[in-house]
């Protein structure tokens, strides 16, 4: 690779699921990102940086294009929205669903609106246009648990896992909106104009992904 390339992905599970594809790409971090308050990460390949940003800003640094690359969930991907992004690659890391779910043996009314909590408005919105269904979305930054619990909302819009922290709170899931994964997020820009470092990025990550 001769361009330099910059990579936007967050801590938690997608940098700790990321972090073998990209050794098996020959990419290894010049530091450990837990440990070390830096937000940009050198690593061992010369011409490859990290930036460490919110999970949900992923797709804003790579579409203004200061990141060339990002690693994001496709819940994220789903709720930001945006047309000005390549989506090359499914990494198959953090999966996990989107769904919606309320307190456990809760009846949604068949007719009138509910109320729905959530930090994923777009995604709630365009769920429940699509079901015919009159929803009043209440937008939330996180918690979401606690909305039907304590009458906020009926219903909420969440990423769930196992399923256990609905469980832990009186909560079921009810219904599934999509499933996701992370995927390989490509600056439009930065595909034109690095595209051999890009490309062989894409197709050494995506052989990572088979294997
Ligand atoms: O940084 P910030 O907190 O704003 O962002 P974030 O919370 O979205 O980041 P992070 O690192 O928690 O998640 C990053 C991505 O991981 C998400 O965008 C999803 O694509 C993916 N992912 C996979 C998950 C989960 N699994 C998951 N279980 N994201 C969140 N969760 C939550 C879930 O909502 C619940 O609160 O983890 C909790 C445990 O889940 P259960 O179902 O196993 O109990
Ligand atoms: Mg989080």
């Amino acid at each position: 690779m001769s361009s330099q390339i910059t990579i936007a992905l967050s801590k938690g599970r997608i940098l700790k699921d990321t972090l073998p594809l990209l050794k098996a790409a020959g990419i290894e971090l010049a530091e450990d990102p837990a440990k070390s308050r830096k937000l940009i990460i050198s690593t061992t390949h010369p011409d490859v940086n990290l930036l460490i940003v919110r999970a949900s800003d992923v797709p804003t640094y790579v579409e203004y294009g200061a990141a060339d690359v990002g690693v994001a969930g496709k819940d994220v991907l789903l709720e930001h929205g945006s047309t000005e992004l390549y989506e090359p690659l499914d990494l198959k890391i953090a999966q996990c669903k989107l769904m919606t779910a309320g307190k456990t043996g809760f009846e949604e009314p068949a007719t009138g609106r509910i109320k729905v909590a959530t930090k994923f408005v777009n995604v709630a919105k365009r769920y429940y246009a699509s079901q015919g269904r009159q929803a009043d979305i209440i937008k939330l930054y996180g918690s979401m648990e606690l909305a039907p619990l304590v009458g906020l909302a009926d219903i909420i819009v969440d990423v769930v896992d196992t399923g256990n922290t609905l469980r832990a709170n009186g909560l079921e899931p009810r219904e599934l909106i999509t499933h996701v994964s992370s995927r390989l997020v490509v600056n439009k820009a930065s595909m034109k104009v690095k595209f051999e470092a890009i490309n062989a990025l894409i197709q050494q990550l995506s052989a990572a992904v088979d294997a």
